[in-house]
């Protein structure tokens, strides 16, 4: 059903041997042998059963929340909109209650093929979807968050297959749409990071970012899973909340957490904010997606997989965040990233650079007053750079001519004017309808919990049609990943290990 050969990864490369041993930096260490994690105690580690991870991730955030006097478990997320820019999500239990998640516009290359609409064929999503806000009374799973709803914005394509002018544009979506009736969107996670080098002062994805958390969106950004000194873009602005991975080293008590190999250390001039737990932490599958069939030892039961990185620590914030603003709406992003990091809590080996802060303490962050002066008053960025240099070495290629997108222009090969996007995006007004930087990415509006998709009537950048059979015969490649920016990369998956696997697909 999915995944058959629609989208293929031509790397090169084989696509484990990325996911789990290069990085576009040759600095990182390798993670192919991932040991099995069989843990006492911590049980967002090890479900080692359908109901272990109950309690699971939110005890990951650094313990229940703390409300005044009131019942300590009270704070849930309710009423706080979480968008999620990922793979999409995948309806599986605990994800599929009315009202818990509500589709944007499907930017993915996948939009174009029927059945597999705002649909997770990665799995990547899902996983996320779950630490943030997923809620199964059957299983008793929860995420960290699990009264808040998600703003799903898919953007990547079973191979992760995606460029950088589609997150923008979901970006962009994000901030026209955070009030529309029922949304609320209060935080925006972004577990994706190219490794462009371009100044977070003139890169695109970097204003982008900005330009959300100054409309009061709290950006989740995830540093990277290159164990390198410096941080993924957009991590690499300084307003947002970039986020690092914590190793608990198998244990609950936090004595002996360490930073995690993988995690992007940063630089004295831009490191991790703080630390979230991000290894090995269990969040729901999705039966035949592609991490699902290529790292099938991840598997938890039935219903869980196991993953590790900066993107699930991102995810451990975005649902602790939800958590606080439901505890405190008034709280500003400048706010909420104050509070995080004050309330953390540091190695017990510092590390200042790498673990920022040190680890998230939520407990402790919704007990402290709110914060007088939080402004951050670092220089704007002005967006006005390279849209090809933010695509840092992941580039999108069409499998049958070999044509990368590269350049100053988008998916459909429309120019990229700096100054046109950056007046329009930073007032929240990049859409027009379902129009997008001159072309028509999606439908007009809602159709009851979905935005309505489009026919891409426009070509690609190659002059093709996107519609027909060169569309849904393998036409598009990520073959230009030679980073493995993917796979584990730009969507900071890191490494997906676990034990046996019974073959089951999903429909
Ligand atoms: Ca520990
Ligand atoms: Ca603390």
């Amino acid at each position: 059903m999915v995944g058959t050969g629609r989208w293929v990864r031509r790397t090169g490369i084989g696509v484990v041997a990325t996911m789990l041993a290069t990085t576009p930096f040759g600095a990182g260490p390798a993670r192919a042998a991932e040991p099995e994690v069989r843990l006492a105690g911590a049980a967002w580690l090890d479900a080692g059963g359908a109901n272990a991870a109950v309690t699971a991730v939110r005890s990951a955030a650094g313990g229940t929340v703390r409300n005044g006097t009131a019942d300590t478990a009270s704070l849930t997320g309710a009423g706080i909109g979480v968008a999620l820019i990922d793979s999409g999500v995948a309806p599986v239990a605990g994800l599929n209650q009315p009202g818990k998640v509500i589709n944007g516009p499907d930017l993915s290359f996948e939009s174009q093929t029927p059945g597999l609409q705002y649909l997770d064929t990665y799995g990547h999503g899902t996983h996320m979807a779950g630490i943030i806000a997923g809620s199964d009374p059957s299983s008793g799973f929860q995420g960290v968050a699990p009264g808040a709803h998600l703003i799903s914005l898919k953007t990547a394509a079973y191979d992760g297959a995606v460029d950088v002018s589609q997150v923008i544009a979901a970006i962009d979506w994000v901030v026209a749409h955070r009030n529309d009736p029922g949304l609320n969107i209060r935080v925006l996670n972004l577990s994706f990071g190219t490794d462009s080098i371009q100044p977070s002062l003139t890169d695109p994805l970097s204003f982008a970012v900005e330009s959300a958390w100054k409309k009061g969106i709290v950006v989740v950004t995830s540093a990277g899973n290159d164990g390198a000194a410096r941080v993924t873009m957009p991590a690499a602005n300084p307003y947002v909340l970039a986020v690092g991975a914590a190793d608990p080293n198998g244990t609950d008590t936090r004595t002996d957490d360490t930073i995690a190999t993988f995690s992007n250390r940063g630089t004295v001039v831009r490191h991790p904010d703080l630390l979230a737990a991000g290894r090995s932490l269990v969040s729901l599958r999705v039966p035949g997606s592609y991490i699902d069939t290529q790292y099938p030892t991840a598997r938890v039961g039935d219903n869980l997989f196991r993953g590790s990185g900066t993107s699930q620590a991102a995810a451990v914030v975005s649902g602790s965040v939800a958590l606080l603003l439901q505890q405190r709406p008034g709280l500003t992003p400048d706010q909420v990233k104050q509070l995080l990091m004050k309330a953390a809590d540091p190695l017990a080996k510092p590390d200042p650079i790498g673990s920022g802060a040190g680890q998230l303490d939520i407990a402790e962050a919704s007990t402290l007053i709110m914060p007088l002066n939080a402004t951050q008053v670092w220089a704007p960025a002005t967006g006005l750079g390279s849209l090809e240099a933010s695509r840092g070495t992941s580039h999108v290629a069409d499998s049958v001519s070999g044509v990368e997108l590269t350049g100053e222009r988008d998916i459909f090969g429309m120019p990229w004017v700096p100054l046109t996007w950056t007046t329009a995006a930073r007032n929240g007004k990049a859409w027009t309808g379902g129009t997008w930087n001159g072309s028509v990415w999606s439908g007009p509006g809602f159709t009851g919990t979905s935005w309505a998709s489009s026919s891409w009537a426009l070509v690609t950048w190659t002059g093709r049609s996107w519609a027909g059979r060169s569309w849904a015969g393998d036409t598009w490649a990520g073959r230009s990943w030679a980073g493995g920016t993917w796979t584990g990369r730009s969507w900071a998956g890191g490494t997906w290990a676990g034990r046996s696997w019974a073959g089951r697909s999903w429909a």
